[in-house]
């Protein structure tokens, strides 16, 4: 896969996919780019069986320093209107893989919340988040009011968003932002071996389970519960359910097809 702000490689690993945002002049600013690219790259990453999970990353400066704002900057209701940039948010939004952001440097406004919208954050010991869009005189747009509020509660995201101030990766990981904290060498590494033990299970249940936590975030209880039942009946629809059950009867690994 050939594109302009991000690399590609599909086969980083036996089943994981790592995902690079390129822009490293500008911090990985995300232009418009960058988002189409990333949406297509997702998109297609999502149709092949053999990746199992997304692994995506900036460099050490930065994971993302935000939307662009010199491309921002003249822009208009309308024509943000007309862009729609919410479709593409949606879509990687929508990704069925697991995705795992490893995140070293700045991840700050649309880089929090796209780190923010994959499934779990690896950090790096010099990650800093934050949501800086108030110092420049707009708010979070992407996510950012709700996601974070959701992940470290109303008071920290109210401060974090009405002062723009950043958190370490430390205070991340206090509030319930990042799994977990590594040396700056190692967050890639760290990432990875996450990636590695999600892709030794079922992609089915892999693909169900992650449907149903998001669901928690989108329902009440009772319907989050409904949603859970259904595709608990499915994962019994799987032939990695008998597999996965077979293996633990006959004292075995289990080898998992994705079928
Ligand atoms: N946009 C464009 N360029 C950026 C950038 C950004 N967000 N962040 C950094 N750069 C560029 C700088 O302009 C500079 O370029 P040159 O001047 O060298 O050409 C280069 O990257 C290096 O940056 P600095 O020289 O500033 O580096 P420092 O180490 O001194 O400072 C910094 C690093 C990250 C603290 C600083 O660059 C900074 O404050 N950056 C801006 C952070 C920020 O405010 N981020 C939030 C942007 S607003 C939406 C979806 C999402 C969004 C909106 C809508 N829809 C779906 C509709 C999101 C909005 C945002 O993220």
């Amino acid at each position: 896969m050939e594109f302009e702000f991000i690399l590609v490689q599909a086969a980083y690993a036996p089943h994981i996919a790592l995902v690079q945002l390129n822009r490293p002049k500008e911090l990985n600013a995300l232009n418009l780019q960058l988002m189409l690219e990333l949406k297509k790259a997702l998109a297609q990453l999502d149709e092949q069986d053999e990746v199992r999970c997304i692994i995506i990353t900036g460099n050490q400066q930065a994971f993302a320093a935000g939307a662009d704002i010199k491309q921002m900057e003249s822009k208009g209701p309308i024509d943000l209107l007309k862009i729609d940039q919410f479709e593409t948010w949606d879509q990687i939004r929508k990704t069925k893989k697991p995705i795992i952001a490893a995140v070293s440097g700045f991840a700050l406004g649309g880089g929090c919340e796209l780190a923010m919208t994959c499934d779990m954050i690896i950090a790096s010991e010099t990650a800093k988040f934050g949501q800086p869009e108030i110092k420049i005189g707009i708010m979070p747009g992407a996510g950012g009011t709700q996601r974070l509020t959701r992940a470290v509660g109303k008071v920290n995201a109210m401060e974090m968003v009405l002062t723009g101030k950043f958190i370490g990766a430390e205070e991340a990981k206090n509030m319930g932002l990042v799994n977990r904290v590594v040396p700056e060498e190692l967050y890639l590494d760290e990432a990875v071996k996450l990636a590695k033990e999600i892709a030794l299970m079922s992609p089915i249940a892999i693909r169900l389970a992650k449907e149903s936590v998001n669901k928690a975030f989108e329902s009440g209880l009772q319907e989050g519960l409904f949603f859970e039942r259904k595709n608990f009946y499915m994962t019994f629809a799987s032939n990695d359910q008998k597999e996965g059950m077979s293996a633990f009867v006959e004292k075995r690994r289990p080898d998992f097809k994705g079928n």
